[in-house]
Protein backbone atom coordinates (compact mmCIF):
# COMPACT_ATOMS: atom_id res chain seq x y z
CA UNK A 1 0.00 0.00 0.00
CA UNK A 2 1.22 3.63 -0.60
CA UNK A 3 -0.44 6.02 1.08
CA UNK A 4 -1.11 9.96 0.92
CA UNK A 5 1.28 12.06 3.24
CA UNK A 6 0.32 15.23 1.63
CA UNK A 7 -2.16 17.32 -0.76
CA UNK A 8 -0.83 21.15 -1.66
CA UNK A 9 -2.27 23.33 -4.65
CA UNK A 10 -1.01 26.25 -6.29
CA UNK A 11 -1.98 28.70 -8.61
CA UNK A 12 -0.36 28.48 -12.34
CA UNK A 13 -1.54 30.09 -15.58
CA UNK A 14 -3.57 29.00 -18.40
CA UNK A 15 -2.67 29.23 -22.15
CA UNK A 16 -5.22 32.14 -22.11
CA UNK A 17 -3.22 33.61 -18.94
CA UNK A 18 -5.52 32.84 -16.58
CA UNK A 19 -5.00 31.51 -12.93
CA UNK A 20 -5.64 28.04 -12.52
CA UNK A 21 -5.11 25.20 -10.23
CA UNK A 22 -2.17 22.58 -9.90
CA UNK A 23 -2.23 19.97 -7.06
CA UNK A 24 0.93 17.88 -6.10
CA UNK A 25 -0.22 14.87 -4.34
CA UNK A 26 3.19 13.11 -2.39
CA UNK A 27 3.17 9.48 -0.97
CA UNK A 28 4.56 8.62 2.38
CA UNK A 29 7.12 6.66 -0.03
CA UNK A 30 8.01 9.71 -1.95
CA UNK A 31 6.04 9.19 -4.84
CA UNK A 32 4.92 12.46 -6.19
CA UNK A 33 1.66 13.07 -8.90
CA UNK A 34 0.79 16.40 -10.44
CA UNK A 35 -2.77 17.54 -11.74
CA UNK A 36 -4.03 21.03 -13.47
CA UNK A 37 -7.17 22.13 -14.08
CA UNK A 38 -7.72 23.19 -17.85
CA UNK A 39 -10.68 25.79 -18.19
CA UNK A 40 -13.23 26.04 -21.15
CA UNK A 41 -14.68 29.35 -22.68
CA UNK A 42 -18.12 27.61 -24.32
CA UNK A 43 -19.63 25.66 -21.16
CA UNK A 44 -22.59 23.52 -20.93
CA UNK A 45 -24.76 24.96 -18.26
CA UNK A 46 -24.12 20.94 -15.88
CA UNK A 47 -20.55 21.09 -15.78
CA UNK A 48 -18.86 20.89 -12.56
CA UNK A 49 -18.40 24.52 -11.16
CA UNK A 50 -15.13 26.23 -11.34
CA UNK A 51 -13.92 28.21 -8.35
CA UNK A 52 -13.45 31.50 -8.53
CA UNK A 53 -12.69 34.03 -6.51
CA UNK A 54 -14.55 37.44 -7.87
CA UNK A 55 -13.77 40.53 -7.81
CA UNK A 56 -11.50 43.09 -9.68
CA UNK A 57 -7.96 41.19 -9.09
CA UNK A 58 -7.94 38.96 -12.25
CA UNK A 59 -10.90 39.91 -14.01
CA UNK A 60 -12.39 38.30 -10.99
CA UNK A 61 -10.76 34.87 -12.09
CA UNK A 62 -8.12 33.90 -9.68
CA UNK A 63 -8.43 30.93 -7.45
CA UNK A 64 -7.40 31.48 -4.26
CA UNK A 65 -10.35 30.14 -3.04
CA UNK A 66 -10.31 26.92 -4.83
CA UNK A 67 -6.29 26.61 -3.78
CA UNK A 68 -7.30 27.02 -0.15
CA UNK A 69 -9.30 24.63 0.05
CA UNK A 70 -7.11 22.11 -1.29
CA UNK A 71 -4.02 22.75 1.11
CA UNK A 72 -6.98 22.72 4.06
CA UNK A 73 -9.93 20.40 3.88
CA UNK A 74 -8.85 18.44 1.08
CA UNK A 75 -5.22 17.78 2.47
CA UNK A 76 -6.55 16.81 5.96
CA UNK A 77 -9.37 14.62 4.24
CA UNK A 78 -6.95 12.70 2.14
CA UNK A 79 -3.97 11.83 4.73
CA UNK A 80 -3.14 8.79 4.87
CA UNK A 81 -5.13 6.85 2.58
CA UNK A 82 -4.26 4.43 -0.38
CA UNK A 83 -3.10 6.25 -3.42
CA UNK A 84 -4.50 3.38 -5.47
CA UNK A 85 -7.95 3.71 -3.86
CA UNK A 86 -8.90 6.35 -7.00
CA UNK A 87 -12.62 5.47 -6.75
CA UNK A 88 -12.49 5.70 -2.76
CA UNK A 89 -10.44 9.11 -2.80
CA UNK A 90 -12.88 10.51 -6.03
CA UNK A 91 -16.25 9.42 -3.73
CA UNK A 92 -14.55 11.09 -0.45
CA UNK A 93 -13.93 14.16 -2.43
CA UNK A 94 -17.37 14.58 -3.82
CA UNK A 95 -18.91 13.81 -0.43
CA UNK A 96 -16.30 16.72 1.16
CA UNK A 97 -17.81 19.21 -1.12
CA UNK A 98 -21.48 18.64 -0.77
CA UNK A 99 -23.26 20.20 -3.78
CA UNK A 100 -24.71 18.57 -6.67
CA UNK A 101 -22.03 20.66 -8.78
CA UNK A 102 -19.02 21.14 -7.26
CA UNK A 103 -19.20 24.23 -6.55
CA UNK A 104 -18.27 24.46 -2.58
CA UNK A 105 -15.09 23.35 -3.13
CA UNK A 106 -14.38 23.50 -6.81
CA UNK A 107 -14.38 21.24 -9.74
CA UNK A 108 -11.65 23.09 -10.50
CA UNK A 109 -9.97 22.08 -7.44
CA UNK A 110 -11.65 18.57 -7.71
CA UNK A 111 -10.12 17.38 -10.93
CA UNK A 112 -6.63 18.57 -10.11
CA UNK A 113 -6.63 16.56 -7.23
CA UNK A 114 -7.94 13.88 -8.56
CA UNK A 115 -5.93 13.59 -11.56
CA UNK A 116 -2.57 14.43 -8.84
CA UNK A 117 -3.73 11.29 -7.06
CA UNK A 118 -4.08 9.14 -10.68
CA UNK A 119 -0.59 10.08 -11.14
CA UNK A 120 0.86 9.89 -8.23
CA UNK A 121 -0.37 6.57 -8.04
CA UNK A 122 1.08 5.33 -11.45
CA UNK A 123 3.99 6.48 -10.23
CA UNK A 124 4.35 4.60 -6.99
CA UNK A 125 3.44 1.26 -9.69
CA UNK A 126 6.27 2.52 -11.48
CA UNK A 127 3.86 2.37 -14.71
CA UNK A 128 3.16 5.18 -17.09
CA UNK A 129 -0.52 6.27 -17.31
CA UNK A 130 -1.73 5.02 -19.72
CA UNK A 131 -0.84 1.71 -18.53
CA UNK A 132 -1.90 2.01 -14.87
CA UNK A 133 -5.14 3.10 -15.62
CA UNK A 134 -5.30 0.25 -18.48
CA UNK A 135 -5.27 -2.40 -16.07
CA UNK A 136 -4.30 -5.10 -18.80
CA UNK A 137 -7.13 -4.58 -21.05
CA UNK A 138 -6.65 -3.37 -25.03
CA UNK A 139 -4.96 -0.38 -25.38
CA UNK A 140 -5.39 1.80 -28.69
CA UNK A 141 -3.59 5.62 -29.83
CA UNK A 142 -6.27 7.82 -30.77
CA UNK A 143 -7.73 9.46 -34.01
CA UNK A 144 -6.74 12.80 -33.65
CA UNK A 145 -9.40 15.60 -34.51
CA UNK A 146 -7.42 18.72 -35.13
CA UNK A 147 -8.77 22.48 -35.56
CA UNK A 148 -7.41 24.31 -38.54
CA UNK A 149 -9.94 27.28 -37.75
CA UNK A 150 -11.28 28.13 -34.81
CA UNK A 151 -14.33 30.78 -34.09
CA UNK A 152 -17.57 30.90 -31.67
CA UNK A 153 -16.19 31.87 -28.33
CA UNK A 154 -12.85 31.56 -29.01
CA UNK A 155 -12.44 33.92 -31.69
CA UNK A 156 -14.50 36.81 -30.74
CA UNK A 157 -17.34 35.52 -32.15
CA UNK A 158 -15.89 36.36 -36.06
CA UNK A 159 -17.80 33.52 -37.06
CA UNK A 160 -20.51 31.46 -35.52
CA UNK A 161 -19.50 27.92 -35.69
CA UNK A 162 -17.00 27.10 -33.01
CA UNK A 163 -14.42 24.46 -34.34
CA UNK A 164 -13.92 23.97 -38.10
CA UNK A 165 -11.70 20.44 -37.85
CA UNK A 166 -10.29 17.68 -40.30
CA UNK A 167 -9.74 13.74 -39.32
CA UNK A 168 -6.91 12.03 -41.07
CA UNK A 169 -9.14 9.07 -41.91
CA UNK A 170 -5.96 7.87 -44.22
CA UNK A 171 -3.59 8.23 -41.54
CA UNK A 172 -1.90 4.60 -41.06
CA UNK A 173 -0.48 5.80 -37.45
CA UNK A 174 -0.89 8.63 -34.74
CA UNK A 175 2.51 9.97 -36.07
CA UNK A 176 1.30 9.89 -39.92
CA UNK A 177 -2.41 11.85 -39.16
CA UNK A 178 -0.23 14.47 -37.39
CA UNK A 179 2.47 14.38 -40.74
CA UNK A 180 -0.59 15.13 -42.88
CA UNK A 181 -2.42 17.26 -40.53
CA UNK A 182 0.44 19.80 -40.66
CA UNK A 183 0.45 20.20 -43.94
CA UNK A 184 -3.34 20.53 -44.72
CA UNK A 185 -2.81 23.42 -41.29
CA UNK A 186 -0.17 24.91 -43.59
CA UNK A 187 -1.97 24.88 -46.93
CA UNK A 188 -4.85 26.80 -44.88
CA UNK A 189 -2.75 29.15 -43.67
CA UNK A 190 -1.27 29.74 -46.99
CA UNK A 191 -4.56 30.19 -48.78
CA UNK A 192 -5.87 32.76 -46.37
CA UNK A 193 -2.17 34.72 -46.56
CA UNK A 194 -2.94 34.57 -50.81
CA UNK A 195 -6.29 36.16 -49.90
CA UNK A 196 -4.85 38.72 -47.57
CA UNK A 197 -6.93 37.45 -44.84
CA UNK A 198 -3.96 36.12 -42.91
CA UNK A 199 -4.68 37.43 -38.99
CA UNK A 200 -3.04 34.89 -36.77
CA UNK A 201 -4.57 32.42 -34.49
CA UNK A 202 -7.79 32.48 -32.16
CA UNK A 203 -7.97 30.75 -28.80
CA UNK A 204 -6.60 27.14 -29.67
CA UNK A 205 -4.16 27.81 -31.99
CA UNK A 206 -6.52 27.25 -35.34
CA UNK A 207 -6.38 30.28 -37.96
CA UNK A 208 -8.58 33.45 -37.00
CA UNK A 209 -11.69 32.83 -39.07
CA UNK A 210 -11.54 35.92 -41.81
CA UNK A 211 -14.89 34.25 -43.39
CA UNK A 212 -17.66 36.77 -44.59
CA UNK A 213 -19.64 33.56 -44.03
CA UNK A 214 -19.32 30.08 -41.96
CA UNK A 215 -19.87 28.06 -44.86
CA UNK A 216 -16.83 29.66 -46.86
CA UNK A 217 -14.68 28.31 -44.01
CA UNK A 218 -16.02 24.88 -45.14
CA UNK A 219 -14.81 25.77 -48.99
CA UNK A 220 -11.38 26.70 -47.64
CA UNK A 221 -11.46 23.76 -45.62
CA UNK A 222 -11.75 21.22 -48.83
CA UNK A 223 -9.47 23.71 -50.87
CA UNK A 224 -6.61 23.12 -48.09
CA UNK A 225 -7.54 19.50 -47.86
CA UNK A 226 -6.75 19.55 -51.65
CA UNK A 227 -3.72 21.88 -51.55
CA UNK A 228 -2.30 19.67 -49.52
CA UNK A 229 -2.61 16.47 -51.93
CA UNK A 230 -5.04 14.89 -50.10
CA UNK A 231 -8.47 13.68 -51.45
CA UNK A 232 -10.99 15.29 -49.21
CA UNK A 233 -13.45 12.27 -47.41
CA UNK A 234 -10.34 9.28 -48.38
CA UNK A 235 -7.43 10.54 -47.14
CA UNK A 236 -8.49 13.56 -44.86
CA UNK A 237 -12.09 14.49 -43.96
CA UNK A 238 -13.64 17.05 -41.63
CA UNK A 239 -15.01 17.61 -38.59
CA UNK A 240 -17.37 20.35 -37.13
CA UNK A 241 -18.64 21.28 -33.56
CA UNK A 242 -21.07 24.04 -34.02
CA UNK A 243 -21.60 24.77 -30.16
CA UNK A 244 -24.72 25.54 -30.78
CA UNK A 245 -25.71 26.51 -27.30
CA UNK A 246 -23.48 29.84 -27.96
CA UNK A 247 -25.94 30.99 -30.08
CA UNK A 248 -29.27 29.56 -29.52
CA UNK A 249 -31.81 28.95 -26.74
CA UNK A 250 -35.22 27.62 -26.52
CA UNK A 251 -35.09 26.21 -30.21
CA UNK A 252 -34.55 29.48 -31.99
CA UNK A 253 -30.89 30.02 -33.29
CA UNK A 254 -29.35 33.49 -34.32
CA UNK A 255 -26.61 32.66 -37.24
CA UNK A 256 -24.84 36.31 -36.91
CA UNK A 257 -22.17 36.36 -39.52
CA UNK A 258 -25.38 35.75 -42.36
CA UNK A 259 -27.77 37.71 -39.97
CA UNK A 260 -30.26 34.36 -40.43
CA UNK A 261 -32.50 33.83 -37.59
CA UNK A 262 -33.11 29.69 -37.74
CA UNK A 263 -35.63 27.66 -35.86
CA UNK A 264 -34.59 23.97 -34.92
CA UNK A 265 -35.61 22.37 -37.82
CA UNK A 266 -34.16 25.27 -40.24
CA UNK A 267 -30.60 24.24 -38.68
CA UNK A 268 -30.83 20.91 -38.63
CA UNK A 269 -31.47 21.25 -42.40
CA UNK A 270 -28.76 23.80 -43.16
CA UNK A 271 -26.59 21.27 -41.21
CA UNK A 272 -27.91 18.03 -43.38
CA UNK A 273 -27.10 20.53 -46.44
CA UNK A 274 -23.54 21.07 -45.12
CA UNK A 275 -23.19 16.79 -44.66
CA UNK A 276 -24.41 16.59 -48.09
CA UNK A 277 -22.04 18.87 -49.58
CA UNK A 278 -18.63 18.62 -47.83
CA UNK A 279 -16.97 15.51 -46.44
CA UNK A 280 -18.15 16.20 -42.85
CA UNK A 281 -17.87 12.76 -40.28
CA UNK A 282 -18.33 14.48 -37.41
CA UNK A 283 -20.45 16.67 -35.87
CA UNK A 284 -20.32 18.33 -32.38
CA UNK A 285 -23.06 20.12 -30.44
CA UNK A 286 -25.31 20.11 -33.95
CA UNK A 287 -28.29 21.83 -31.64
CA UNK A 288 -27.99 23.29 -28.15
CA UNK A 289 -27.80 21.83 -25.19
CA UNK A 290 -31.66 22.44 -24.23
CA UNK A 291 -32.72 21.40 -27.99
CA UNK A 292 -32.89 17.43 -26.64
CA UNK A 293 -35.92 16.90 -29.56
CA UNK A 294 -33.55 18.70 -32.22
CA UNK A 295 -30.65 16.27 -31.45
CA UNK A 296 -32.83 13.29 -31.79
CA UNK A 297 -34.33 14.67 -35.06
CA UNK A 298 -30.48 15.27 -36.24
CA UNK A 299 -29.52 12.21 -35.02
CA UNK A 300 -31.92 10.51 -36.66
CA UNK A 301 -31.27 12.45 -40.05
CA UNK A 302 -27.92 11.43 -40.26
CA UNK A 303 -28.16 7.96 -39.05
CA UNK A 304 -24.62 6.09 -39.15
CA UNK A 305 -23.04 8.24 -41.83
CA UNK A 306 -22.42 11.15 -39.00
CA UNK A 307 -21.02 11.11 -35.71
CA UNK A 308 -23.16 13.24 -33.53
CA UNK A 309 -21.11 14.41 -30.73
CA UNK A 310 -22.81 15.39 -27.74
CA UNK A 311 -20.39 17.76 -25.70
CA UNK A 312 -22.81 20.73 -23.55
CA UNK A 313 -25.65 18.31 -23.49
CA UNK A 314 -23.52 15.27 -21.88
CA UNK A 315 -21.17 17.23 -19.92
CA UNK A 316 -19.54 13.88 -19.75
CA UNK A 317 -21.95 12.57 -17.16
CA UNK A 318 -22.71 8.99 -17.27
CA UNK A 319 -26.38 8.78 -16.46
CA UNK A 320 -26.64 11.57 -19.03
CA UNK A 321 -24.92 9.31 -21.88
CA UNK A 322 -27.16 6.10 -20.88
CA UNK A 323 -30.10 8.25 -20.87
CA UNK A 324 -29.39 9.95 -24.25
CA UNK A 325 -28.41 6.33 -25.86
CA UNK A 326 -31.68 4.84 -24.62
CA UNK A 327 -33.78 8.44 -26.78
CA UNK A 328 -31.44 8.19 -29.93
CA UNK A 329 -29.92 11.54 -28.98
CA UNK A 330 -26.40 12.03 -30.47
CA UNK A 331 -24.13 8.52 -30.72
CA UNK A 332 -20.86 9.45 -29.60
CA UNK A 333 -19.60 11.43 -26.37
CA UNK A 334 -17.06 14.12 -25.80
CA UNK A 335 -14.99 13.10 -22.66
CA UNK A 336 -13.95 16.15 -20.56
CA UNK A 337 -12.63 15.30 -17.18
CA UNK A 338 -13.21 18.96 -15.64
CA UNK A 339 -16.69 18.87 -16.68
CA UNK A 340 -17.08 15.92 -14.41
CA UNK A 341 -14.66 17.04 -12.00
CA UNK A 342 -13.40 13.59 -10.98
CA UNK A 343 -11.42 10.71 -12.64
CA UNK A 344 -13.66 8.39 -11.23
CA UNK A 345 -16.88 10.38 -12.90
CA UNK A 346 -14.81 10.84 -16.13
CA UNK A 347 -14.53 7.36 -16.52
CA UNK A 348 -17.77 6.09 -15.71
CA UNK A 349 -19.02 8.54 -18.39
CA UNK A 350 -16.48 6.39 -20.76
CA UNK A 351 -17.81 3.17 -19.76
CA UNK A 352 -21.10 3.85 -19.81
CA UNK A 353 -20.69 5.28 -23.27
CA UNK A 354 -19.48 2.11 -24.81
CA UNK A 355 -21.98 0.14 -23.08
CA UNK A 356 -24.44 2.22 -24.58
CA UNK A 357 -22.70 1.47 -28.22
CA UNK A 358 -21.36 5.21 -28.59
CA UNK A 359 -17.67 6.12 -29.44
CA UNK A 360 -16.18 8.22 -27.49
CA UNK A 361 -13.52 11.44 -28.10
CA UNK A 362 -11.51 12.83 -25.01
CA UNK A 363 -11.09 16.36 -25.29
CA UNK A 364 -9.13 19.21 -24.09
CA UNK A 365 -10.27 22.65 -22.91
CA UNK A 366 -9.98 26.08 -24.61
CA UNK A 367 -7.86 27.15 -21.53
CA UNK A 368 -5.26 24.33 -21.55
CA UNK A 369 -2.34 23.82 -19.78
CA UNK A 370 1.15 22.11 -20.55
CA UNK A 371 -0.54 18.57 -19.00
CA UNK A 372 -0.66 15.78 -21.24
CA UNK A 373 -2.98 13.46 -18.92
CA UNK A 374 -5.68 13.47 -20.98
CA UNK A 375 -3.45 11.90 -24.45
CA UNK A 376 -2.62 8.85 -21.39
CA UNK A 377 -6.75 8.94 -20.86
CA UNK A 378 -7.57 8.50 -24.15
CA UNK A 379 -5.17 5.62 -24.88
CA UNK A 380 -5.44 3.70 -21.67
CA UNK A 381 -9.17 3.90 -21.93
CA UNK A 382 -8.96 2.94 -25.48
CA UNK A 383 -11.24 5.98 -26.16
CA UNK A 384 -10.84 5.91 -29.89
CA UNK A 385 -10.77 9.75 -30.70
CA UNK A 386 -8.84 12.32 -29.28
CA UNK A 387 -9.47 16.20 -29.43
CA UNK A 388 -7.13 19.11 -28.27
CA UNK A 389 -7.62 21.91 -30.62
CA UNK A 390 -5.37 22.84 -33.37
CA UNK A 391 -1.56 22.59 -34.36
CA UNK A 392 0.12 25.61 -33.15
CA UNK A 393 0.69 26.87 -29.82
CA UNK A 394 2.51 24.23 -27.01
CA UNK A 395 -0.47 23.67 -24.96
CA UNK A 396 -1.38 21.53 -27.71
CA UNK A 397 1.68 20.52 -29.27
CA UNK A 398 2.36 19.32 -25.96
CA UNK A 399 -0.29 16.60 -25.86
CA UNK A 400 0.09 15.84 -30.01
CA UNK A 401 3.97 15.13 -29.18
CA UNK A 402 3.57 13.08 -25.83
CA UNK A 403 0.90 10.56 -28.62
CA UNK A 404 4.04 10.47 -30.76
CA UNK A 405 6.00 9.43 -27.50
CA UNK A 406 3.51 6.76 -26.72
CA UNK A 407 3.29 5.45 -30.09
CA UNK A 408 7.14 5.08 -30.39
CA UNK A 409 7.60 3.75 -26.84
CA UNK A 410 9.36 0.05 -27.03
CA UNK A 411 9.82 -2.17 -24.51
CA UNK A 412 7.50 -3.20 -22.08
CA UNK A 413 4.89 -0.71 -21.49
CA UNK A 414 4.22 -0.59 -25.22
CA UNK A 415 1.36 1.37 -25.98
CA UNK A 416 -0.27 -0.26 -28.98
CA UNK A 417 -2.21 -0.23 -31.82
CA UNK A 418 -3.64 2.97 -34.09
CA UNK A 419 -7.33 3.48 -33.84
CA UNK A 420 -7.34 4.96 -37.26
CA UNK A 421 -10.48 5.69 -38.87
CA UNK A 422 -12.24 2.45 -37.25
CA UNK A 423 -12.70 4.59 -34.19
CA UNK A 424 -15.46 5.80 -36.35
CA UNK A 425 -17.38 3.21 -36.96
CA UNK A 426 -16.89 1.92 -34.04
CA UNK A 427 -20.09 0.19 -32.18
CA UNK A 428 -18.85 1.57 -28.66
C1 LIG B 1 -15.41 22.44 -26.90
C2 LIG B 1 -14.15 22.95 -26.23
C3 LIG B 1 -12.90 22.63 -27.01
P1 LIG B 1 -14.34 24.86 -24.47
O1 LIG B 1 -16.43 23.14 -26.96
O2 LIG B 1 -15.45 21.30 -27.33
O3 LIG B 1 -12.95 23.12 -28.33
O4 LIG B 1 -14.24 24.34 -25.98
O5 LIG B 1 -13.20 24.28 -23.73
O6 LIG B 1 -14.27 26.37 -24.57
O7 LIG B 1 -15.66 24.38 -23.95
MG1 LIG C 1 -17.64 21.43 -27.88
Amino acid sequence: MSTIKQVIARRIWDSRGRPTVEVAVTTAQGDVGQGMAPAGASRGSREAVELRDGGEHFGGQDVQKAIAGVNTEINRALHGHDVRDQAGIDALLIALDGTPNKSRLGGNALIATSLAVLHAAAASAREPLWHYIAQGAPTSLPLPQIQIFGGGAHAGRRVDVQDFMVIATGARTFAHALEMTAEVYRAAGQLMASRGSLAGVADEGGWWPNFARNEDALDTLVAAIEKAGFIPGTDVSIALDIAASEFGHGGQYQLALEGERLDSDALCDKLLGWVGKYPIVSIEDPLAEDDEAGLIAFTRAVGDRVQVVGDDYLVTQAARVTRAATIGACNTVLIKPNQAGTVSETHAALKAAHRAGFKTIVSARSGETEDVAIVHLATGWNAGQLKVGSFARSERMAKWNEGIRLETTQGPHRSGVFAGASALARKG
